[in-house]
């Protein structure tokens, strides 16, 4: 049983009902979840509000930022539970999880205490008419209750790429994991108990979104600010329901992302950057290029590469150190992705390589599989080019002039990131310039510096969260005037 963490225990459901966990490698029953609803939701805020009140703020800063690097420890000595239960709750496979997923979980924990340790406030000094002067400096103070929304695509590094920066500011957090993957913010809760961290700080109701859990957390009066991060059109009605009590929000929503490949790239970095950045997680991930463009001279050669890396896939069981590519996170979002591939080949795309489920033997039959997919000869607005789906699949589109590639790159409603490839150096800054997006690669993918502001443009999401953009949303600046 996976039950809430309200107060520093596990906790059974106000309900008494549980919903299924499964694997979706194997289609496997795994473990019942805790169905959390408005009761459970007001224990953990009550919970985090006395915390915040009174043990957390009773600790000096140092002594809290020491704790959360504990909880990073923590989770670096738990590494193969939280692994395992990463791999089965997701079916991500072991070669992404294990350099991704787990470590960056603890990352995020050591990161923002190091950062919070050195943040400063400003000072000015200021002339008054008797001469006499004033000196004004400015505090940064946390907010209270911080509720946590977060998805099932990366579930440990993004939930703890909110909660972290959120209890370094000095936030306490009541986090809403995705029903998808309840598992490791459980296991993230026995880390704060062994690390000492006091009992109200981080407390996790679990389940679903909308008339359930999520919905209540986001409604409840006492939560001073909703980080979250999911869709697009989950992050609309959560803005409406936060917009009563005029909630601080941090949004980071969908995207549809460019990737662009110009003829002077080297080709054989570009190919294996995008097939990187189409089927890593199996196309989960926020930063994934759906839609790739290349200039016409290397347009066939640059088609045949990438077609080739995504038969070469090892597609198959997460446990296998040798799979590089898992399932699909469930049943159900199997069948908007194959969707997706049937609406493709209705608006007239040449298939060129996938567009099926691959044929697996065993309980990876049950499995929520699907092949990695190329399309080419549609229009731009065909709906797999103007809709996130989240599963491998890329649309490749030859161009002739850099202004053509940035009016198509640009042509879309989300705004997330983009990835260039080029040598020419004049060329990679005016590209990274005009693509519009929150985040622009050169040469490369998904590689992050935590100190850098992360976050999209559109209807990509609202905010910057990362390094001292991250604490700054989780607190707020106080100015403090001194007549001299
Ligand atoms: P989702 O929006 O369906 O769910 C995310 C979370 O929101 C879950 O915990 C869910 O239970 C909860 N939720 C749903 N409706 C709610 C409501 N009305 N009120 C409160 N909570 C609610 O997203 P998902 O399917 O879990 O994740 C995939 C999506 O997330 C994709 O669109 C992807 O692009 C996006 N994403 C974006 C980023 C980013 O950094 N921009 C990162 C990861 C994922
Ligand atoms: O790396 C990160 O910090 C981050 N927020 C990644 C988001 C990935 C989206 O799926």
């Amino acid at each position: 049983m996976i039950d809430h963490f309200i107060d520093g225990e596990f906790v059974e459901p106000h309900s008494g009902d549980y919903f299924p966990n499964i694997n979706p490698a194997t289609g496997e029953h795994i473990d019942d979840v805790a169905e959390g609803d408005v009761t459970d939701v007001d224990s953990g805020v009550d919970a985090a509000q006395r915390a915040f009140c009174g043990p957390w703020q009773a600790l000096s800063k140092r002594k809290r930022l020491d704790a959360l690097e504990r909880v990073a420890h923590g989770i670096r000595a738990r590494f193969d539970e939280f692994l395992d239960a990463e791999m089965r709750d997701t079916g991500k496979p072991r070669s992404f999880a294990s350099k991704v997923d787990i470590p960056r979980g603890a990352a995020n924990f050591e990161f923002f205490a190091n950062i919070a340790r050195s943040l400063d406030g400003k000072s000015y000094q200021t002339e008054t008419g008797d001469g006499a002067g004033a000196v004004q400096y400015t505090t940064r103070n946390p907010l209270g209750v911080v509720g946590v929304v977060s998805p099932w695509n990366l579930p440990l590094l993004l939930l703890t790429w909110k909660v972290a920066p959120a209890l370094a500011a000095g936030n306490c957090v009541v986090v809403k994991p995705s029903e998808e993957t309840p598992s490791t913010a459980s296991l993230l809760a026995e880390v704060f108990a062994d690390a000492g961290v006091p009992d109200g700080v981080y407390n996790v109701v679990h389940g679903y979104g909308p008339d359930s859990a999520g919905q209540a957390l986001v409604q409840h009066p006492d939560v001073a600010a909703i980080t979250f991060t999911g869709e697009t059109s989950t992050g609309s009605q959560i803005m409406r329901d936060c917009a009563d009590d005029i909630k601080n929000i941090s949004f980071e929503l969908g995207g549809k992302n460019a990737s662009i490949v110009f003829a002077d790239a080297d080709l054989d970095d570009a190919v294996a950057g995008t097939a990187r950045s189409t089927f890593s997680n199996t196309g989960q991930v926020c930063l994934c290029s759906e839609r790739v463009y290349v200039e016409r001279p290397i347009y066939e050669q640059f088609v045949d590469a990438l077609k080739a890396r995504a038969e070469h896939l090892t597609i198959g069981d997460p446990f296998d150190e040798q799979t590089e590519m898992g399932p699909l996170i469930s049943h159900g979002h199997r069948e908007k992705v194959l969707g997706a591939y049937e609406k493709a080949r209705d608006a007239g795309a040449t298939v060129v390589t996938g567009g099926s489920v691959p044929d697996l033997d065993g309980a990876l039959a049950e499995g929520a599989f699907v092949e990695p997919t190329i399309w080419t000869d549609l229009d731009e607005d065909a709906w797999v080019n103007t809709h996130e789906i989240f599963g491998p699949a890329c649309h490749i589109r030859p161009f002739d002039t850099e202004d053509e590639a940035v009016e198509l790159a640009n042509d879309t409603d989300y705004g997330l990131c983009g990835a260039v490839w080029t040598q020419n150096l004049s060329r990679a800054h005016r590209m990274a310039h005009r693509v519009n997006a929150g985040l622009v690669w050169v040469n490369s993918w998904f590689l992050r510096d935590l100190r850098t502001p992360f976050g999209g443009v559109k209807l990509s999401g609202i905010g910057r969260e990362g390094g001292r953009h991250s604490l700054d949303f989780y607190s707020e600046t106080k100015t403090v005037c001194i007549k001299l």
